[in-house]
């Protein structure tokens, strides 16, 4: 089978575009995130990482960890310039790319004869022309190429090929496997299961009763396979915020996340020139119960005062006073503006 598929990550992003503005802090432990005591961490550099700390973790937590540990207050605008730098930078070799997140990408290299050099090269440039290093995966499809990015970070670059699988990944803990939340890797665990060879010892019946549809996919993927393509961004599904913070059951706390994400994912729909007709909230109480909330509307929504409107009535309508820790929006559905508007010139100019 052909290694056509790469995944992209950009290492300890927010924090290296810090060290990039500021290179006194290179070396040292590094955490971005919110200043003030309910701060949490976004993300932390390498050095950070050997003491424990990690994303979502709170910063009074992380401090305690690491006494000389500087924090810098996060800057997403900053963040989005340099992620659009490095994906551009990336959609000169393949026309088909998919963005998975402000960092990370899928990119099909069908077309190429060479995809090997094809990854080193694209490697080189970003760091050359945005100072920052990535981490690559090569495989055959999405899910290997994802665990191949994550193998070596940073500044990797892994090749999974089919005759690696599947004892490649028979080492590899259960938080590998994309698509197993955390609820689902506790169930696991509670039965002895850690490993993906362990997981290879389940029959794919246990896995639908344990997980439904989605177990039927882990059964599948851990084997290599995995029928998903590499969408581009210009037909992709959904775009949504969420974070993680401090437990809380604040109501005034809680709608100014929904004012941030609105704003923040009217951004992003303004990038791309994008409205949808779906809304969906996700909360995620104390206890890691995750619930989604979805309503359709007739009307295509794309203003941040829409959004936020409509996400503070399915707030008021789902919410049950219990203690969330993670809270998010998104958008589905999309609509195409610049086709509805080519679509409204054409009938002008029927040329
Ligand atoms: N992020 C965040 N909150 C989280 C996780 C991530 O705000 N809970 C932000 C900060 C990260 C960026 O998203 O820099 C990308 O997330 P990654 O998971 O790719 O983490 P990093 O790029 O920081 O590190 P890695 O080298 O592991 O990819
Ligand atoms: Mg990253």
């Amino acid at each position: 089978m052909k290694n056509k598929i790469i995944h992209i990550d950009i290492d300890a992003f927010y924090a290296s575009v810090e060290e990039l503005d500021n290179p006194s802090l290179k070396g040292k432990p590094l955490a971005v995130g919110g200043l003030s005591d309910r701060g949490i961490v976004a993300t932390v550099n390498y050095p950070a990482r050997r003491y424990g700390i990690h994303s979502a973790m709170p910063i009074f937590m992380a401090r305690a960890l690491c006494p000389s540990l500087i924090v810098v207050k996060s800057n997403r605008e900053k963040y989005l310039k340099k992620s659009k730098e490095v994906f551009n930078i990336i959609a000169d070799y393949s026309r088909n790319m998919e963005k998975v997140s402000i960092d990370e990408c899928y990119i099909d290299l069908s077309h190429s004869n060479e995809p090997v050099n094809l990854a080193m090269d694209l490697k080189r440039r970003i760091l050359k022309e945005t100072g920052l290093t990535v981490s690559m995966g090569l495989s055959y499809n999405k899910f290997l190429a994802k665990i191949a990015s994550d193998w070596k970070k940073p500044d990797g670059f892994m090749i999974i090929s089919d005759s690696d699988m599947p004892e490649i990944l028979y080492k590899l803990d259960i938080n590998k496997v994309h698509g197993l939340g955390e609820m689902s890797q506790e169930k696991l665990r509670k039965i002895g299961i850690n490993t993906i060879e362990d997981l290879m010892g389940l029959k794919e019946d246990f896995l639908f009763d344990l997980f439904g549809k989605m177990g039927i996919e882990i059964y599948e993927r851990i084997r290599g396979i995995d029928r998903r393509e590499v969408i581009p961004d210009r037909t992709r599904k959904s775009m949504g915020v969420e974070r993680t913070f401090l437990e809380t059951n604040n109501k005034k706390e809680l709608n100014s996340y929904l004012d941030k994400y609105s704003k923040e994912l009217a951004e992003d729909l303004k990038k791309y020139n994008l409205g949808f007709k779906t809304l969906t909230l996700k909360l995620k109480t104390h206890d890691f119960k995750t619930s989604t909330h979805s309503k359709t509307y007739s009307t295509t929504i794309k203003s941040y005062e829409d959004i936020l409107e409509k996400s503070k009535a399915l707030f008021k309508e789902n919410y049950t006073e219990k203690k969330l820790r993670l809270m998010g929006i998104s958008a589905s559905n999309l609509v195409d503006l610049d086709t509805i508007q080519l679509s409204f010139k054409d009938i002008k100019n029927p040329d």
